[in-house]
Parts: C-alpha cells; structure tokens; sequence
C-alpha cells in the first residue's frame, strides 16, 4: 500500500492509506492480521478490525466476526487465531495439535484471547442504527443471530478460566494475554521448564529482521512448551489446573471480560434475550469488584496474580491500567487518571507523544523498543480512550485522539511505535492500527 509519499500530510489521505491497508490484507474470507508476520485472523485483532471496517461498510464488518464466531468451540471457546491457508506462520495448526479437537473444518489454535468482542459489537450496532436503513437492518440481524454465541464465550470464560470466586480470569499462556512478552509475565515464566520437545523454527525473527523487537529464543521455547502441555492433555478445561506450568490470573482481560459483559448485557435487552442480561451483569459486578481489589495501595496500579505461587505481580506495566476499564468507584478512577497523566505515563516530558507505553517509561526494565516491553501500542491507546469516551469523559478522548493522529501521521501503521522517537516498529501496515485510525477518524 504504501504510496510515495511520507510523512502523511492529511487527515484525509491518513484515512484513505488506512482503507487502503485493510483493504490489502484482506484475503476474502478474512482481513489478515498483517500482511506478512501475521497471515491469520487474531481473535482480539478481529474484533478492533471489525470496528474500522464498519466506517467503511457494516456489511464487511459484521462479516468479520461471523468468520470468528464461526470458529467457535463446543466449549464456547473462541479461538485466539483462526487459520488461513497462508503458509509461513509458526506455531501453525499443525504445531498447536488441534485437529479432532476444533470443531470439523475449523483450523485454530488451542487457546483465547481477550474477549473485547462484544464492546466492539456494541460499538458497530451502534454507529450502524445511527446510519439506519441496510446497515440498521444488517446490525440487527446479526446480532439477533450471534448473540447465543457471545453469550457462550461468556460463560466459557467465567466457568473454565472464572469461576474460582476470584473475580478473574486466569490465564495459561501469555499469548492469552494478548501482551505476549510483557514484564508482568516474567515472573511466571522463569518458573517454566521446558521439557522434551519437537523442535522448531520460529517464523516471525524471519519477519521482523531486528531480532531486538521481538521475543528471544528462550521465551519461544517456554511458549511452545506450554502450547506441548496443552496439547498432551487434549486441550481438555478440566485437566489445565492440574498440569500447566504457567498461571496467571490476569487483570487486563477481566477488566475488558467485566465491561464486555455489561455490553453484552445491553446488546442481550436490546436484541431479543433479555434473559440473559442479569447473568451478564452479574458477571460484570463480580469481576469489576476482582480487579479493584487488586489494585497496590502503594503505586495505585492494579495487578496481576501468579496463581502457582501465589504471589502479586509488580512490573508497572499498561495493564495497571485496568480499572480504566471496568472500575465504578470514582476515587480509584481519579486515582487511576492522575498515574495516567504523570511523569511516569503520559506525562513523561520525554515522550514523542502523550500516550501510554506498554510500561512506565520510568521503569528500570523498559526496553523501548521490544514488543509488549515498552513501546507504545495505537490499539492500546484507542481502547482505553474508547472505555473513558463511555464514562462520558469526551476531553480525554480528545486529548488522546490528537496525540495518537498525530503519531500516525507518519504513514506506516506500525503494529507498535518507540516511545520517544516515534519510530515504527514490529510489522508495519498492521491491520489493527489502521482500524484505530478510521476509528480516530470517524
Ligand atoms: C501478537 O501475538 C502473536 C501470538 O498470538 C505473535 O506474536 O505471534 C500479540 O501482539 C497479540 O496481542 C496479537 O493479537 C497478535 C496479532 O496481532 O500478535
């Protein structure tokens, strides 16, 4: 896609290149991840995607999340990627084991990812009844159709991975997280111990030629061995407690889980099964209670749990943060919204632009150009905006909408961006973040 000329000079030709870029991944049946690293539909992407299609086309967007839902397990599980035929992409269908297990013609991994799906839902239904006509119409009927399916999810995620009386959600593998190599994660992972393995070549160091912005070797092997574990036990729920090496009850997804419910809940009163939404509700109260109790009253960060251990998890990391998310109790949101703007977030002076990085950049671990260890994520800062959009708090949005545009502007809808020079990193022309961009747009 790129074109000739960068930087961007428009806010429009920013929102054409952004179309453009959906429109390249889109192989037919799905709109890729990314063009290269990425040949395969991401649970999580696919929803962000689904909302930046639906500025272009409800129809397309709603198409999207049909593809995912159809992927679905008997379980309720959706699927952190469902499999094109693109070849180049490692661990593949084969590596993750889950033919016989997938329901029949589905090719996905074994695992989830966070369940954004039905405030992204909510978000398309609702632009498409402002559009009304063909749109309205094909709003409607696709959440009529889908919503037993979300409603699946749901439940899936809070019997097999909530139901600990906890409040939250637990995690078997980082990629769970969707902040694969993230800090928060450190300490569980140096308590894995790969054992006998297939071995393996990793694709995505082919991709991203600065080995530097991806994970290292040794984190590849933990990540495979716990996908070996899965996969020995048959991806069975019951049987993961008993035999995974990595544990983690994870705050960031049971932030978005507990707003996701309380949408979901709407979506279900709006759309023809209200009985549901006490349930949903419920769920939302339980888990937006187990995320504020996790919050330091020392750093005001909320945190993680290492369920093997039992032990919190420092690293002040963006998932922090989640009481953004899902909190009702304004003292702690103020709180939260005060970290949020400091020296140590966006208020760093040294920032390229004030948004949030995937650690403090105070931090003594940041690396500012690796991954989920520092860099700053345009999906990252365009969810949080939209969770504080719906608390009503317009002039955050705002603030945070021109900071993003303006880092955008640069023209290569990198997947993550160095916090202090503004440099593209990862894969660029990454689907998500051109999403983004037609929803900063919009
Ligand atoms: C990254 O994760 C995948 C594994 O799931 C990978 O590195 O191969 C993460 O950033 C994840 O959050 C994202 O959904 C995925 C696709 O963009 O890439």
């Amino acid at each position: 896609n790129s074109g000739d000329s960068y930087p961007i000079r428009t806010l429009e030709e920013l929102g054409s290149r952004a179309r453009d870029v959906l429109a390249a991944n889109d192989i037919g049946t799905m709109v890729t991840a990314a063009p290269n690293l990425y040949p395969h539909m991401w649970s999580w992407d696919a929803a962000f995607v689904a909302t930046g299609l639906s500025t272009v086309s409800v129809a397309r967007a709603l198409q999207e999340l049909d593809y995912l839902v159809a992927a679905q397990w008997k379980s309720g599980m959706i699927p952190h990627i469902v499999f094109s035929d693109v070849p180049g992409y490692f661990p593949d269908v084969d590596r993750w084991g889950t033919r016989g297990v997938a329901p029949e013609g589905v090719q996905s991994s074994g695992i989830c990812q966070p369940p954004v799906h039905a405030t992204m839902l909510r978000r398309i239904v609702e632009r498409a009844t402002a559009a009304g006509g063909e749109d309205a119409r094909l709003a409607e009927e696709f959440t009529r159709r889908t919503l037993p399916h979300w409603v699946d999810w749901h439940a899936w995620l809070r019997s097999a991975r909530g139901g600990d009386g906890s409040g939250l959600l637990t995690i078997y593998h980082g990629w769970e997280s969707g902040m694969d190599n993230s800090p928060r994660f450190d300490g569980p992972y140096s308590r894995v111990q790969p054992g006998d393995m297939e071995p393996f070549v990793r694709t995505d160091t082919l991709k991203v030629t600065d080995h530097s912005q991806r994970p290292s070797d040794e984190e590849y092997g933990r990540y495979l061995w716990l996908v070996q574990q899965m996969a020995d036990v048959g991806f069975d729920d019951a049987r993961l407690p008993a035999v995974m090496s990595f544990q983690v009850r994870d705050v960031f997804m049971s932030a978005i889980f507990a707003a996701a419910s309380e949408d979901l809940a709407v979506l279900a009163e709006q759309f023809g099964l209200p009985e549901e939404a006490p349930q949903l509700r419920q769920w939302a109260r339980e888990f937006r209670d187990g995320v504020d109790a996790t919050v330091d009253e020392e750093t005001g960060l909320a945190r993680d749990r290492d369920v093997l251990t039992g032990e919190w998890i420092g690293p002040p990391t963006i998932a922090g943060f989640a009481p953004l998310v899902s909190t009702a109790d304004q003292a702690l949101l103020d709180r939260q919204l005060e970290i949020f703007e400091g020296p140590d977030w966006t208020g760093d002076p040294r920032l390229a632009f004030p948004l949030p990085a995937s650690t403090s950049t105070t931090y003594e671990g940041l690396k500012p150009r690796q991954y989920w260890r520092g860099p700053v994520w345009p999906v990252m800062n365009w969810y949080l905006a939209h969770c504080l959009r719906r608390r009503g708090d317009r002039k955050r949005y705002h603030q945070l909408c021109e900071a993003s545009l303006a880092q955008l502007m640069e023209g290569h809808f990198g997947e993550y961006y160095e916090p202090f020079t503004g440099e593209p990193l990862g894969s660029m022309d990454q689907s998500w973040t051109a999403a983004v961009a037609l929803e900063w747009l919009a």
